[in-house]
């Protein structure tokens, strides 16, 4: 059995599955080995030369991420140098950086947040940045950095090792996202995060149900973080008795107009109703909005009319049944529809009170059809007190394994790679993934760049 808490050694393979060439070409400079599949062979018992490595976490914070970083302080031990990057990327290309030792990271074992380093959301693609990074490289005598992070920051991620190819030092990621959209089966079957959210959310969502079934009032529409993708509504609506609840994808696949989920809502509160039971919870996830194909249609408009700084697009140019569709939404929703992007080019989705539009939609409904009819709705965001909850057992301990995995890949100078695990329980395999393979073409800020592709909700 490996024993991930020594230096593990690892193997080169092929990776299954094809690469456009396009993004091979920008990737030109990376070594050989970042386009192979790690396979973890044996523990290394032969002593590894001094390193000094840094470590930060970036984007949104997710359960178990202090786990990480404290499995990477114990395995650089007092044989290797660790420095903790304060504020993300960002605080990388400012050279914010800090020795950090097993005693400070101990403090933080097993706890939620990232505040031991603080996050941020950097883009990487400015050749200043990566002058910036380079010196701090230099200053820092670094071998390594370990970036603990989501999809797009497996991109700056693999494009940060292409960068640093030249200057010896290696760029390894660590899955991190409560999403749920970044994974890699059979080697990746999840991201860390995603489990420890879910339990907390079912928790909530039971205690909701509890409420409504003692007190015998409100229907409440519950909007579910997650990004784009539904996984995290999917997996918590698998094991709660909610009343009704909508997945993204599956509006998209079915091309599902917004009407026809107000209808589908409205007759699943008259039907109860009719059964005497004048409440119940509706689940919905984050993304729900941009997967709706008119509304899709609008937001990916609204983008293209964005300017280069990314300001509010002119809304003169929308098409007329664009307007019109603008214009029947509350002004709050037209407000956060015309919001900036994030740094990497996605809606800032958890601003988008989607669950305050259904209830007013719905109520509408109702009424226009019985103006007796009253709806006693409420509207909630489970959001950003779940993402900072502490890590369940299985993040816990998930999170230990992939600190250990992230720090043998850096310190045998793989780079451009994920750590990943196929299972926390024995026998379980560990890998390095090739990120470049996880790349795809997506429009962001009206270009088509290569990004780390989001996992989606297929199982519906
Ligand atoms: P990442 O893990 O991809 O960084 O995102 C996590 C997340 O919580 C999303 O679920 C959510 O849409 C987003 O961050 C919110 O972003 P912000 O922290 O910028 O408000």
């Amino acid at each position: 059995m490996l024993d991930l808490t020594q230096c593990i050694s690892f193997s080169e393979h092929s990776f299954n599955g094809s690469l456009d060439p396009s993004i091979t070409s920008r990737l030109s400079r990376l070594p050989p080995s970042s386009f192979s599949l790690l396979k973890a062979s044996s523990s290394q018992s032969k002593r590894l030369a001094s390193k000094r490595i840094a470590v930060c976490f970036s984007g949104g914070p997710a359960p178990g991420g202090h786990n990480v970083v404290l499995a990477i302080a114990k395995l650089c031990g007092s044989t290797h140098s660790l420095f903790g990057i304060m504020g993300g990327l960002g605080g990388l290309v400012k050279g914010h950086l800090k020795p950090l030792s097993i005693k400070d990271c101990l403090a933080y074992h097993n706890l939620g947040g990232f505040d031991l380093l603080k996050t941020d959301r950097t883009k990487l693609h400015q050749a200043s940045q990566y002058k910036a990074i380079k010196d701090v490289v230099a200053h820092y005598q670094l071998d390594a950095i370990i970036i603990i992070g989501g999809d797009d920051s497996h991109t700056n991620a693999v494009f940060l090792a292409q960068e640093l190819s030249d200057h010896a030092c290696a760029i390894i990621g660590v899955p991190k996202t409560i999403d749920g959209d970044l994974r890699c089966p059979p080697y990746l079957p999840i991201s860390f995060g995603f489990y420890s959210v879910c339990d907390l959310f079912i928790s909530l969502i039971n205690n909701l149900i509890c409420d409504t079934r003692s007190s015998q009032k409100y229907w409440h529409f519950v909007k579910l973080m997650g990004r784009s993708s539904s996984h995290i509504t999917h997996y918590v609506a698998q094991h709660t008795p909610v009343d009704l609840f909508f997945l993204g994808e599956k509006i998209a696949h079915n091309n599902t107009p917004l009407s026809a989920i107000i209808k589908q809502i409205a007759d699943t509160i008259l039907e109860s109703s009719h059964n005497q039971k004048p409440y119940g919870v509706i689940c919905i996830p984050e993304g729900l909005l941009e997967w709706v194909p008119e509304i899709r249609n609008l937001i990916q408009t609204l983008n293209t009319l964005r300017d280069a700084s990314n300001r509010s697009p002119d809304l003169s140019h929308l098409s007329q049944s664009d307007h019109d569709l603008f214009l029947q939404f509350p002004e709050y929703i037209q407000h956060q529809l015309l919001l900036d992007c994030d740094s990497h080019g996605n809606i800032q989705l958890s601003r988008i009170e989607t669950e305050r539009l259904l209830i007013h939609m719905v109520t509408s409904y109702l009424s226009s059809s019985d103006p007796s009819l009253t709806l006693d709705a409420m509207p909630h965001f489970y959001g950003y007190e779940g993402r900072c909850t502490h890590p369940n057992a299985f993040d816990s301990e998930f999170c230990t394994k992939l600190g250990y995995i992230a720090t043998s890949l850096a310190l045998n100078g793989y780079t451009g790679h994920m750590a990943a695990l196929d299972s926390i329980t024995s026998p379980y395999q560990a890998y390095g993934v090739p990120i470049a393979h996880l790349l795809r073409f997506e429009t962001r800020f009206n270009h088509e760049v290569p990004v780390v592709k989001k996992t989606i909700v297929t199982d519906f």
